[in-house]
Order: C-alpha cells, then structure tokens, then sequence
C-alpha cells in the first residue's frame, strides 16, 4: 500500500525555498518519525515536501505521478491553509485517497479540523502507534468507522530513529546538493548540521504555551534514555557526518539528571561537536555548575525565553523568572562564552507602553548574539489564547496570522506603530556593545581561537 507523507509549511513563505532561510532548512521530525514506524511495520512511505516544489500544479502532477493509496499530512496553525488546498487537490485528483492529518493543530482545534470535509482522519496527539496501526487497517479492508482516532502515547525508547531521509531523498529530487537535509542558521554551528529531540514535553506551565501541549504530549514529560538519544547521534555521525546539532526539545535543562549523565555519555562516546539546546533563565542562575559542564562537552549556545523585561508581565506569563534572573542568566552565559539567542514577545495582552520600554532596557542590557522577536500571537489551546477570546483581544483573522513573525498586529489596545518602533529599537545595540560584539565576533573566529579549539578537540578524541 503506497502512503505518501505531505509537508505543507509554506504558509508565509510559498513554494520553491527548500534549503533556503530558516523556513527551508528544517524538516519534520514528526514526519521523519512516523515515516520510520510505518516503514518498520512494512509500509513503504514517502514525502511531498511543498517547499520543494514550484507550484500547485507541481503538487497535482506529484500526486499523479506516485498514485498514493493514503496521504498523511501533518499541520500546525499556522499550516491550516496549504494542507486545506491539498486535501482539496489530493480529492479532486482521486477521491478514493484515503487522508489522514494529526499534529498540533488537529489536536488543539479538533472540531475546527472535523469541520473539512476533505480529511478521512483526524489523528490526535501523538501518532508512532496509531498510524501505522491505522495503516495495517486499511491495508486490511477493515478501515475505522470513526474519524476522530486517539493516538496512543509511544515508549519512546522502543521507537526507531526518525527517517531523515524522507526529506533528503526528495530535496535530492528537486536538485539539493547538501549531505544533510538540515540547514544551520547562526555561524556557530558549521554544516552538516542536524537537529534531534530528546523528550516530549515541557514542566512548566507558562501561559502562552500551556495547556496547549499537555494535550499533544502528555501532562508529564518524558525523556529518551541518554543511551537511545547517544545511540542516535552515533548512527547520525557515521549517516550525515554532522559537525554540529541542536536539540529540540521545549527546555532540555529541565532535567538535570538527564543532562548531566548525557554530558558524560557525550564525551566519552568522543563527540566534540558543538550544539545549541533551550533553557531558562531560573535554571541557568540556579544551576552554573550544570552550565559549566554542559560548555565542558560541546554547548555552545542557549535558546532562552527571556519573554519580557517586566516583572509583573512575567508573572501574567507564569513564567516563574524575573527581570533581574533574565540578566544574570545573561552574565553567566557570557562569563562562559556561551551564545545567547533571546527570544522576546511584544504587544502581549495588559502589557503597557512603559512595560515594554523595560523590555527593550532588558535586552540592551543583555546584549543578546541574536534576537529573535515576535508579537505576541495567541494560539489555540493556550490559556493566554482563552484569555484573549475572553476579553476580545486577538487579530487573528486567519490562519496565516498564526506566525509571531512581527509584521502585523495581533492583540487588540497596542499602538502597531509604536510596537514597530520597539521591535526595532529592542534590537537597536549601544554602541559600546556593538562595538564589543565586533571583538567577541573577531576574537571567535580568529585563526588562534580555532587552532585552540581544534587542539581542544582533539584532546577530547584521545581521551
Ligand atoms: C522544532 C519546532 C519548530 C521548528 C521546526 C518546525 C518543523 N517544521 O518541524 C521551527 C523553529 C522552524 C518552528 C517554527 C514554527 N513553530 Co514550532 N515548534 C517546534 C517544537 C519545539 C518541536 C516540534 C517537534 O519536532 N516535535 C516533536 C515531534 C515528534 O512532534 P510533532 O511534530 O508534534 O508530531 C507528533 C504528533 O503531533 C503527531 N503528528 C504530527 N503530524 C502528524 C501527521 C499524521 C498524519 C499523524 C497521524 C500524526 C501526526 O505524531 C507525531 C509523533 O508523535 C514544537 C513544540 C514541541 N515540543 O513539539 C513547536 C511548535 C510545534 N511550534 C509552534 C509554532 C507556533 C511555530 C511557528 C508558527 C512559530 C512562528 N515563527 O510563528 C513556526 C511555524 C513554522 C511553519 N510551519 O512554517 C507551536 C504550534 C502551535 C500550534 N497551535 O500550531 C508549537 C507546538 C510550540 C508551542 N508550544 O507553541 N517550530
């Protein structure tokens, strides 16, 4: 039976940008695995990826081509859009395809999702048993009755390693060179790159998120065995020989225990590259041995939801920071040397004028490596989303607004043309730290820097 699995994340961008920008450099991981489950049960699988393609034609000739008996489709919010248009194309091309969708989206807005007509089933949570179960199903002419199917939770330690190939295999198609289907997006982390997710979940409740992704993952976090998330990044070094990687996963610090036993793992199974995981500002206070043993192996720069530069908005948030751990957990990182990526959110429900300005202070004082901004966004599921539906805030009209991409207004009592302003001026450095940046910069990646770090490394390699 011929299931082709469809990744339709152009909302925003279009088609044609594979490998391109951050948009085109990722691939699915929930496409990878299940590709992998379905393919160990014996189900031949393979992937339309829309960035690679030119157009909609493109996609309708793709479809004809490869005569697919089921199509999967995975969705967030933001996604609704071109995976509606290929449910309508996947029908009119043939109306006996069977399709099936799951992800974040069809979990968090269900009855939204039921209302497309187009879409034989809704998988909810989470989908390495059910869909290839579903599969085994329909291969047996004893398709389900409903169309709403819960997916049961996976012990993550008996799934196979997600099929990177999927992607690789159909970039390769349309004409990509790269040895790995993962494209790095800062300077530190050299190609091949790859990217990998340890766990599911994420313990704390911040409102903007929570309870969204309880209802995808669980209530709990669960987390590989360092020896099955080790054994992956062996199988990955001898597939794509990747020279850095970063993990996925909401917030890999969380648990200390797991990070300090992989470290060790790390090192002694000889892997000197280096990567970029996310953390938290508490966790990085609290916690600076953990920081220095993490920087001992390979880290090399941190994710951190700094969020906001106002106490009382952090606690709207639930963050469980506050201002000043946000730039202590910056001084720490850069005591260490360790990149900082910050994201922030402007234009966020009761967040004044005068709360944002300590927001756009905060990150001058941080001084952040990058800055990745966003207007707050409120997304289904979430009980900051409920929050806004209550009091009539959201802008969102369409599913397309569904990115935080700050280009448009999406909270309602927010001045659009000073929250520009701020958007620019939050990234706007002083001068001192510009010029400093300039030095670090430098200093980086002079040629004595990496001959010390090459000499570091190979000292690992013989240890
Ligand atoms: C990595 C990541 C990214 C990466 C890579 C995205 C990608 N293409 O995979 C980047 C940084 C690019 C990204 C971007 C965005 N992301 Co993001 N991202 C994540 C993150 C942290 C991990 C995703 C992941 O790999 N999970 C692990 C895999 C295994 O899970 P999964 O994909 O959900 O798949 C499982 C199930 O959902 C299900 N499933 C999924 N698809 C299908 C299909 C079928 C047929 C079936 C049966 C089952 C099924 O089975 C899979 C295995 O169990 C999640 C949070 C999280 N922890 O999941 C947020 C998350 C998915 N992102 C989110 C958002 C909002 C975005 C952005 C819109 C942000 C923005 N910039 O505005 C963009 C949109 C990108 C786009 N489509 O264009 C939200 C989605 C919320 C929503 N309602 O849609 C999440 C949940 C974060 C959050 N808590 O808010 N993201």
């Amino acid at each position: 039976m011929r299931t082709t699995l469809i990744y339709a994340g152009i909302s925003g961008t279009g088609f044609g940008i594979m490998g391109k920008g951050m948009d085109g450099g990722w691939i699915s991981h929930g496409l990878c695995i299940l590709a992998a489950c379905a393919k160990a049960q014996g189900f031949p699988v393979d992937l339309i990826d829309l960035r690679a393609l030119r157009d909609w034609d493109h996609f309708r000739a793709e479809l004809v081509a490869r005569q697919p008996q089921v199509c999967g489709l995975t969705m967030m919010s933001v996604d609704y859009n071109p995976v509606a248009r290929c449910l309508e194309i996947i029908k009119a091309v043939d109306a006996s395809i069977i399709t099936v969708v799951g992800g974040p989206h069809p979990t968090l807005a269900t009855k939204d999702v039921m209302a497309n007509l187009h879409i034989d089933y809704i998988v909810t949570g989470e989908g390495e048993v059910t869909f290839p179960a579903l599969l085994e199903a329909i291969q047996g002419g004893n398709p389900p009755w409903q169309r709403l199917l819960e997916g049961e939770r996976p012990d993550l330690n008996e799934q196979p390693f997600a099929d990177r190939d999927l992607f690789l295999d159909e970039w390769r198609k349309a004409g990509y060179q790269s040895s790995s289907p993962e494209v790095s997006f800062v300077s530190e982390l050299e190609p091949p790159f790859v990217t990998i997710i340890a766990g599911r979940g994420c313990r704390y409740n911040c409102s903007f998120c929570k309870p969204a992704e309880d209802r995808i993952f669980g209530r709990a976090t669960r987390r590989r065995s360092v020896k099955h998330v080790i054994a992956e990044l062996e199988y990955l070094r001898e597939r794509f020989h990747f020279r850095s990687f970063m993990f996925h996963d909401d917030c890999l610090t969380e648990d200390r225990p797991w990070v300090t036993e992989f470290c060790t793992a790390y090192r002694k199974a000889g892997f000197t590259q280096p990567f970029f995981c996310q953390s938290r500002a508490d966790i990085i206070v609290r916690h600076p041995d953990l920081v220095q043993r993490m920087v001992e192996v390979g880290l090399r720069g941190y994710f951190i939801g700094f969020e906001s530069g106002s106490d009382r908005v952090l606690r709207f948030l639930r963050k469980g920071t506050t201002r000043a751990m946000n730039l202590e957990a910056a001084r720490i990182c850069k005591r260490h040397g360790i990149t900082i990526w910050a994201n922030y959110m402007l234009g966020l429900p009761t967040e004044t004028p005068e709360e944002i300005r300590e927001t756009i202070s905060m990150l001058k004082e941080i001084d952040p490596d990058y800055y990745s901004p966003a207007y707050y966004t409120p997304h289904p599921g979430s009980d900051l989303y409920h929050y806004c539906l209550e009091h009539d805030l959201s802008l969102i009209k369409d599913y397309d607004s569904y990115r935080r991409n700050p280009t448009e207004p999406k909270i309602k009592g927010h001045d659009f043309q000073f929250l520009k302003w701020a958007l620019a001026e939050s990234q706007r450095r002083k001068p001192w730290n510009a010029f400093r940046r300039r030095l670090r910069s430098l200093a980086r990646n002079s040629p004595a820097t990496r001959a010390v770090r090459r000499i570091k490394k190979m000292a690992v390699a013989g240890a």
